[in-house]
């Protein structure tokens, strides 16, 4: 039941301004952006990213001067990661998929949750490109533009099409087990998709557009609202290994149900493949 009033407050400000900062994507995707780099080559910011983030916090705290955030640009700046504590916590990703922003590929979204005593109780993902407003409180449901949403039905692995983004393999300590994994998939599942947005793609799993994402090296705010959306809508989010997911240290298998969850920690426990290229 939805009976906290204070979430109802929490609710109405997140949604406005996720609205909000979904306008300043849309006005910044077709301009030429400032684009800097976070250390690695793949990790990109902008102003964009900056501008959505200094606004949320700004705006939140403003209105909930007790409440504590978690915010991906912020971190960047600091350098470290805040602690997660029961306290009421605004978990933010002004722009998930900044790299698609920067190459104007139109799935980019802005990702905000509310973490109470560690437990999500709102999740908000608004890719304004698309139109696609994703959200969901605890115990209430999923909804995508106000409509409910569930996911797949699917029980088999090899009848699913799973979203995994092999980026990662870059970093010469993921390559062995990326290759394996995708291997697995091509080979278990009807397709592999790819679309270089963590939250976006939870919530794909969430509407059933595929039945599983798998993805590592990733952050809180990657992931904090999209876990809410797909339990919401029916779905799981665990760890690669099973088990609980630790959302400071996301190791994600998404899927459907908990049948198509554990098949891939399964699939994903069988040893590293080794290739030979036919000529
Ligand atoms: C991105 C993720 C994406 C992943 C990127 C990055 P950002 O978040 O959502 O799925 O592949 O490396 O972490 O940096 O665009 O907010």
């Amino acid at each position: 039941m939805c009976e906290v009033k204070d979430l109802d407050e929490c609710y109405r400000a997140a949604e406005e301004l996720v609205l909000y900062a979904g306008k300043i994507i849309k006005d910044g995707i077709d301009t030429r952006k400032n684009v800097k780099s976070k250390g690695i080559d793949w990790d990109l910011v902008t102003e964009y990213d900056r501008k959505i983030e200094d606004k949320l916090i700004k705006q939140l705290s403003g209105r909930f001067p007790s409440h504590k955030f978690i915010a991906e640009e912020t971190a960047a700046k600091e350098g470290r990661l805040p602690q997660l504590t029961d306290d009421p916590t605004w978990v933010i990703d002004p722009i998930d998929g900044t790299t698609n922003f920067v190459h104007r590929f139109p799935h980019t979204c802005i990702s905000l949750a509310l973490l109470v005593n560690k437990k999500a109780e709102i999740g908000i993902i608004y890719n304004p490109l698309m139109g696609q407003f994703f959200s969901a409180r605890r115990h209430c449901g999923a909804f995508l533009n106000g409509k409910p949403i569930k996911t797949s039905d699917v029980r088999d692995v090899s009848q699913s099409l799973v979203a995994m983004e092999p980026w990662i393999a870059k970093d010469p300590q993921y390559l062995a087990s990326v290759y394996s994994r995708m291997h697995a998939l091509i080979q278990g599942t009807h397709g592999i998709r790819s679309l270089g947005t963590a939250a976006l793609t939870l919530c794909y799993v969430a509407m059933g557009a595929v039945e599983a994402y798998h993805i590592e090296s990733i952050d809180a705010w990657d992931v904090a609202a999209g876990k809410l959306i797909i339990e919401e809508a029916g779905g799981v989010v665990i760890d690669t290994a099973g088990g609980e997911l630790d959302l400071m240290i996301p190791r994600v298998v998404a899927a459907c149900n908990q049948q198509i969850a554990q098949q891939l920690v399964d699939l994903f426990k069988k040893p590293i493949q080794r290739y030979l290229i036919k000529t």
